[in-house]
């Protein structure tokens, strides 16, 4: 079981560089440094490092020590042969940003979020970033008498609208991809779900250049199911990234290591993404958004990050085997009868008068047993290695 060199495995520089501070606590780990960091994940065999535009360039430097870190950590990614597949920006750590950034009230606020996106989309162009994440941590309100929603989404649409037209100017070739969240650190954030997203998508001016980010931790926050939201996405072409880790429903955003929640759902979404069912396969990034236990030091941390890329490899071989087991491509198999009157093309009155004329036992069908029990149980048996 290895690695088909086809999936690319990466990490934010939040991630495996996060020191374990929470809302509660101080840092427990040291910061390291991003160079470093490039370093580790091209030992442990993670190709991609991921980046908001403050994790390399400190807030307020100066253009000349922009430069002189960005020549830095390019050696440094060449040295690892690690690449930038994705950047960001940080809109939420700046009290500028306390009520939002594209979506505030204050058009100096907005004024402000375009500009620093702009030049932090210059920064992971130049990295070599194909996709830029709009994560909209602090779009919300803990108050909705503040700002009528609809405000939000127009003000929301003018930036995405604008930073594409951006990247059309400058022959950028980045696309956008959109993740969403239903609240932390807002008390609520719009667009709270990849569903929402989805909708938003289909309103902009540019809606070819922008997908979704969708996160495993933000719908199961809100109780969804990850694996629908994904095939949604990936059904109309829009899942252009994915941020993979684990979480249990109801808590706060937890952002574990990949699989170490819910294994079932990791595996059927590891099937679904590997396409081991006979659907595509997603060709982008597996990108891990989770950090280590605060009880872990940093060498905690390398464990955890090769958790993620072991536990998702694992997965995938689980899921293959799953597909190629003749009992379940039997049950499989009972799923996938043509349609008797074919409605794929659409109305006609021919179909809806064939459809009429169906002869279909209605009590006879509903009578009938799917064999979903069994199915499922095999599932368990193959998740846990007994097939
Ligand atoms: C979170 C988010 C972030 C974003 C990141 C990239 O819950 O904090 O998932 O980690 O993914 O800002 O946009
Ligand atoms: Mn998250
Ligand atoms: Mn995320």
């Amino acid at each position: 079981m290895t690695n088909d060199h086809s999936t690319l495995f990466s990490f934010g520089l939040w991630t495996v560089g996060n020191p374990g501070r929470d809302p509660f606590g101080h840092a427990v780990r040291p910061v390291q440094d991003p160079c470093h960091i490039v370093q580790k994940l091209g030992e442990i065999g993670a190709r991609g490092v991921n980046l908001h535009d403050e994790d390399l360039v400190p807030f307020g430097s100066s253009a000349a020590e922009r430069d002189r870190i960005v020549a830095d950590f390019k050696k440094a990614m060449a040295d690892s042969g690690v690449s930038c597949p994705m950047a960001t920006t940080n809109l939420f750590s700046q009290p500028i940003f306390k009520d939002g950034a594209f979506t505030s009230n204050d058009p100096r606020v907005r004024a402000f979020a375009l500009r620093k996106t702009m030049d932090a989309i210059d920064l992971g162009v130049e990295l070599g970033a194909r996709t830029y994440v709009f994560w909209g941590g602090r779009e919300g309100t803990e108050t909705d008498a503040c700002r009528d929603g609809r405000d939000a989404l127009a003000h929301f649409r003018e930036a995405i609208d604008f930073l594409c037209g951006y990247c059309d100017d400058q022959g950028y070739d980045l696309r956008f991809a959109l993740e969403a969240k239903p609240n932390e650190p807002r008390g609520d954030i719009y667009l709270s779900t990849t569903g929402h997203m989805l909708h938003f998508i289909s309103t902009l001016q540019h809606s070819d250049r922008v997908g979704v980010n969708p996160e495993v931790a933000h719908e199961t926050m809100a109780g969804l199911n990850f694996v629908h939201g994904v095939a949604q996405a990936m059904e109309c072409g829009k899942l252009f990234h994915i941020d993979l880790n684990a979480q249990r429903i109801g808590r706060y955003d937890q952002d574990l290591r990949f699989g170490s929640e819910d294994l079932k759902m990791a595996f059927l979404l590891v099937r679904l993404l590997e396409g081991t069912n006979g659907g595509a396969r997603y060709e982008g990034p597996r990108h891990f958004d989770a950090h280590a236990y605060r009880t872990e030091d940093v060498d905690g941390v390398w464990e955890f990050a090769k958790g993620c890329m072991r536990t998702y490899e694992l997965l995938a071989e689980r899921a293959r085997a799953f597909d190629a087991d003749p009992e379940v491509k039997g049950l499989l198999e009972a799923t996938k009868k043509p349609a008797l009157v074919d409605v794929s093309g659409g109305y006609s009155a021919e179909r809806a008068a064939a459809l009429r004329d169906l002869d279909i036992d209605a009590a006879a069908v509903g009578a009938e047993g799917l064999g979903y029990e069994r199915l499922d149980q095999l599932l368990v048996e193959h998740l846990m290695g007994a097939r």
